[in-house]
């Protein structure tokens, strides 16, 4: 029975009672805060409203809020968002997984071919995500039985979990098992044109056995952002908590050093050593070259700085006289003293007075006598010390 735990939801939404004019508002929210603790949250003392507190303030918690246990309006806000039907409780010693590393997926098709024909390619890359950081295989076998149904379904499916209209609940899944096991179901009530590919990276994760997490940058955070900006992406917490079940990736070939194709993301000095950065899927590889040794050695960098440097780094320096390392990818940067992160990073590259308009940098070399650092971002080159704002350098060399 445990695979199917969570996934006895249906949330009502006030909107949707059809006795709603014979109701006040405050009843409504009232019910609604009721079946949402219900079914999220695990709360099934339906009088004992000392109980209800403790819930909601286990609620509040999870979703960042002040834990005061009254329904204010963030909360309510907080729980009209768009999100995956299952429990955000936690269910300690339930991990569940599949024992083998191919599985096997299938569409099936009831009605709705127009999202049938986008589904197919937006699931494809919803499951690569997944294999791109796990010895996981994934088929789509149409023809045949598979491990891992996938239905969109309307309002009441025999499962228990009746879905609720368009809003409020847009998907569920069910843990890696036999039967409905990893199986997952899709709210065809939506407007699946726009956000299948967020959703499905996240219910593929529970049909994977991941639970909730309340990094709200985590894909399996429970409710779903459609910043239109957003770009849907394993985090760290994801990719930590997949490969606890898993496993790594095989460690990839390591590309010979006489490849004439090789090619470098960042290289820094750090202390006595040279790093090379080469990222190979998620999998970030660093070279280290020390004086003393001729051999250049290779290693995985989360050997050294784990879950806290990001993938397909731009660029990266070491400040000597600071004591700290600096990586650089997209408009980000974390700062690294004695290989932890500082407090309050990643931050904007823009702190470091950038332009709005410069996205990234390309390239970041650190004069370590001089104390300054030279950035490259498309034709154009910034000059940046610690006290002095950053300015081009066009200034001081002309553009060629
Ligand atoms: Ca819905
Ligand atoms: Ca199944
Ligand atoms: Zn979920
Ligand atoms: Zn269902």
């Amino acid at each position: 029975m445990r695979q199917t735990r969570g996934a006895r939801l249906g949330v009502i939404k006030p909107e949707t009672l059809t006795f709603k004019m014979f109701i006040s508002t405050d009843l409504l929210e009232e019910y609604f805060l009721q079946e949402y603790l219900r079914h999220f949250y695990d709360d099934d003392s339906t009088t004992g409203s000392c109980d209800k507190k403790t819930k909601m303030r286990e609620m509040q918690q999870y979703f960042g809020l002040p834990p005061s246990g009254e329904l204010t309006k963030e909360t309510l806000a907080v729980m009209k968002k768009p999100r995956c039907g299952l429990s955000d409780v936690e269910h300690v010693g339930e991990t569940v997984r599949w024992k083998k590393k191919r599985i096997s997926y299938r569409l099936e098709i009831i009605r709705l071919t127009s999202v049938v024909s986008i589904a197919q390619k937006v699931f494809r890359r919803a499951w690569k995500l997944w294999s791109n950081v796990t010895p996981l295989k994934f088929r789509n076998r149409n023809m045949e039985v598979a491990d891992i149904d996938i239905f969109f379904y309307s309002g009441d499916h025999n499962d228990g979990s009746p879905f609720d209209g368009r809003g409020g609940v847009l998907a569920h899944a069910f843990m890696p098992g036999l039967h409905i096991g990893g199986d997952v179901h899709f709210d065809s009530d939506e407007d699946w044109s726009i956000n299948l590919f967020a959703v499905a990276i996240h219910e593929f994760g529970h049909a994977l056995g991941l639970s909730h997490s309340s990094d709200p940058g985590a894909i399996m955070y429970p409710a779903y952002n459609f910043d239109p900006n957003y770009e849907p992406q394993l985090s760290f917490d994801d990719v930590k908590n997949i490969q606890k079940l898993y496993g790594e990736l095989p460690p990839p070939k390591t590309p010979t050093k006489c490849d004439p194709y090789l090619s470098f993301d960042a290289v820094t000095d750090l202390q006595q050593e040279v790093l090379f950065f080469k990222d190979r899927h998620v999998n970030l590889f660093m070279w280290r070259k020390h004086p003393e040794f001729d051999e250049m050695r290779v290693s995985l960098i989360s050997s050294l700085w784990p879950e806290t440097v990001p993938a397909n780094l731009d660029a990266v320096y070491e400040n000597t006289w600071e004591n700290v390392v600096l990586f650089f990818k997209g408009n980000q940067y974390w700062m690294l003293r004695q290989l932890k992160l500082e407090e309050g990073f990643p931050r904007s590259i823009s702190t470091l007075g950038f332009p709005s308009r410069i996205k990234s940098v390309d390239a970041a070399l650190h004069f370590r006598d001089e104390g300054y650092t030279l950035f490259f971002t498309g034709d154009e080159c910034w000059r940046y010390t610690t006290y002095v704002q950053i300015y081009s350098c066009h200034s001081l060399y002309p553009r060629k």
